[in-house]
């Protein structure tokens, strides 16, 4: 009120040189720093994030960039403990609503010196909500007063109202009750107590055992912040008692130095205003500080430096908890990659144990080769044999057709349900726990892709093309490639299947015997045509390729659940926050 521009005039002072730019990156750190799991703990450490960045915004940056920009003193408490006629009384006139029904203010109303505009009209300190320039009429009715239940448009934003009455250098505001049945005042006056320099906490006589705003004069007590507490509404003859009762209580909870201004039961004027002289001692504190550059700087450097602390033990504590989303997404990833490789396993060992010649297949086979000691010379034996095979092979009704097929159907089968069982079973033990659930959603997931049948037929079919141009490759010579055409491809590629089906046989029994003495009989016509060496090459070659295939395509399949889990994993552990912290803290420790 007396030096109107001194504020803008003066240069900022910055709290601590450095701090603003640790600030920034801590405030990117944590920003960057996404909790997407639902573990336990991390709705609360999502919240605190939340919390630290409104604050960093609202207040820290601004402040920190400027230590000599009008303090903010931020008048809560619970509802109807008579803040806004406080307010109104503070400055002689109505300017804020109050009213008998609960909640009366909804939008925070910011009483600033004409002098200190321009610090409070700029979108410096609470760029989260906008500003709405409030103007005083002369007539002082009460229903002129600003403050009342917004309409939707003014949601969000701050009446700014310049007044003579405030002093330079220190805005009062008037917020929204602590314990508001509405979940947005409470959020509200949370966000602005978190963006005050200094509290006035208005309680009465009757309420000032509340648990609530105990629970906000704690944390003010564990931030450091300046406070000053108005007792209202006190009976008269009772003030002394109540008074001591509520200062043990402030000692208690570590609050011993904050003043105490009891303000007692009196009626209000026509216009609902207090008498002014019932807030002259609180009126005269503020404008004491308000005066004091000094002052004023060490009120707005505790309670930076206590916010900085909170920062860092929020810093730490979102660290922590990334770094459980990570492990647990990683547990998640593991757990579907873990199905993903048992299947491929299945496949394999169903690939090698026989399985696949069980049956009609080997039936057939067996029927056409006879038993092992048919052939004593191969040479002889493919001689012999040569035309049968190739009338076989080729015959009608195209019995290779049939084992072909068969081959086909059974391999096609064993893919197709171990994607399916791994579907099924990554889709349950994901389910176990409470973040699985949420981030394993989508009940497709449980089964296997809808196209998986026909990319496991094309596998089977591309699988034979691949054989067919290997075996080509293979034969290379002249007589190699005259016994394949004897025989024809078709029944080469097959015969090769054959013997990379049974080469390690796990069969049981009387299986044995067959798959057995199928693959040996099919081992020993490849060695025929291609020699020994090129025929254990082949067989390898085939079964690699068949791997690699399988595997491409389960793989394929376990991205189904990747694609839901990774996102978690992207962004950076809860090193650099926990670094940024340290950091800001020396920085401002520097400056201390
Ligand atoms: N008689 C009397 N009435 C008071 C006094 N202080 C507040 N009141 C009345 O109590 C009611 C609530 O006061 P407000 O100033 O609106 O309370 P508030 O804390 O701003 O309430 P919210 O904005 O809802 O959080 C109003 O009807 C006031 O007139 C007082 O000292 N004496
Ligand atoms: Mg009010």
């Amino acid at each position: 009120m007396r030096h109107p521009e001194r504020v803008t005039a003066t240069t900022p002072a910055p709290a601590s040189p450095g701090a603003l730019d640790e600030l920034e990156r801590l405030r990117g750190a944590l920003a960057a720093t996404e909790l997407p799991l639902d573990l336990d703990g991390a709705a609360e450490a999502r919240a605190q994030r939340t919390a630290a960045l409104q604050q960093i915004d609202d207040y820290l940056a601004p402040r920190l960039a400027n230590l000599d920009a009008p303090l903010l003193a931020v008048v809560g408490g619970s509802t109807g403990a008579g803040k806004s006629t406080i307010v109104n009384a503070l400055v002689g006139h109505p300017v804020t609503r109050t009213g008998a029904i609960r909640p009366t203010t909804r939008q925070p109303i910011l009483l600033h010196s004409p002098g200190d505009r321009e610090w409070f009209a700029s979108e410096r300190i609470l760029p989260g909500l906008s500003r709405i320039t409030g103007t005083r009429t002369d007539a002082p009715v009460r229903s002129d007063a600003a403050g009342a239940a917004p309409d939707a448009a003014l949601i969000g934003s701050v009446v700014l109202v310049a007044d003579e009455t405030v002093p330079a250098g220190l805005a009062v505001l008037d917020a929204p009750d602590v314990d508001s049945i509405a979940d947005e005042n409470r959020a509200l006056a949370a966000q602005l107590l978190a963006a005050a320099d200094l509290w006035c906490f208005v309680t009465t006589a009757n309420r000032y055992a509340d648990a609530v705003p105990w629970r906000l004069l704690d944390d003010a007590a564990a931030r450091d912040i300046t406070v000053a507490v108005v007792l209202n509404r006190v009976p008269p003859g009772a003030g002394a008692e109540v008074e001591a009762d509520l200062r043990r209580m402030l000692a208690e909870r570590g609050l011993p130095g904050a003043p105490v201004f009891t303000l007692h039961e009196q009626p209000l004027d026509e216009f609902g205003m207090l008498p002014a002289d019932g807030v002259a001692p609180l009126r005269h504190w503020l404008g004491a500080l308000a005066a004091d550059r000094q002052a004023r700087h060490e009120v707005a450097r505790r309670t930076v430096a206590g916010a900085v602390r909170r920062l860092g033990g929020t810093a730490f504590a979102v660290a922590a908890a990334r770094d459980a989303q990570l492990v647990a997404a990683r547990g998640l990833a593991a757990i579907a990659r873990d199905e993903y490789d048992e299947a491929a396993e299945a496949v394999e060992a169903a690939t090698r144990d026989g399985a696949l010649l069980r049956g009609e297949v080997l039936a057939r086979w067996q029927d056409f080769v006879g038993t092992a000691d048919v052939f004593r010379s191969m040479e002889s034996w493919f001689g012999r044999f040569r035309d049968r095979l190739g009338e076989w092979f080729s015959g009608k009704p195209a019995p290779v057709r049939e084992v072909e097929t068969e081959i086909e159907t059974g391999l096609h089968a064993v893919i197709v349900n171990e994607a399916g069982r791994a579907a099924s079973a990554a889709w349950q033990r994901l389910r176990t726990t409470p973040a699985g659930r949420r981030l394993i959603d989508e009940p497709a997931l449980a089964r296997e892709s809808a196209d998986l049948d026909e990319r496991a037929a094309a596998l089977v079919r591309e699988w034979q093309g691949a054989l067919m141009r290997l075996i080509q490759e293979q034969a290379g010579g002249k007589r190699v490639k005259a016994r394949v055409l004897s025989l024809g491809l078709n029944a080469v590629t097959v015969t090769l299947m054959i013997v990379v089906f049974a080469s390690t046989a796990g069969l049981t029994g009387g299986e044995i015997a067959i798959a057995g003495g199928s693959a040996v009989v099919g081992q020993k016509l490849l060695e025929t045509i291609f020699g020994d060496e090129a025929v254990r090459s082949l067989a390898k070659q085939a079964r690699d390729d068949l791997h690699a295939r399988v595997g491409a395509l389960l793989d394929e399949e376990y991205r189904r659940y990747a694609a839901r889990i990774e996102p978690v994993l992207d962004g950076p552990d809860g090193v650099g926050l926990v670094e940024a912290a340290g950091a800001l803290e020396r920085a401002m420790g520097g400056a201390r």
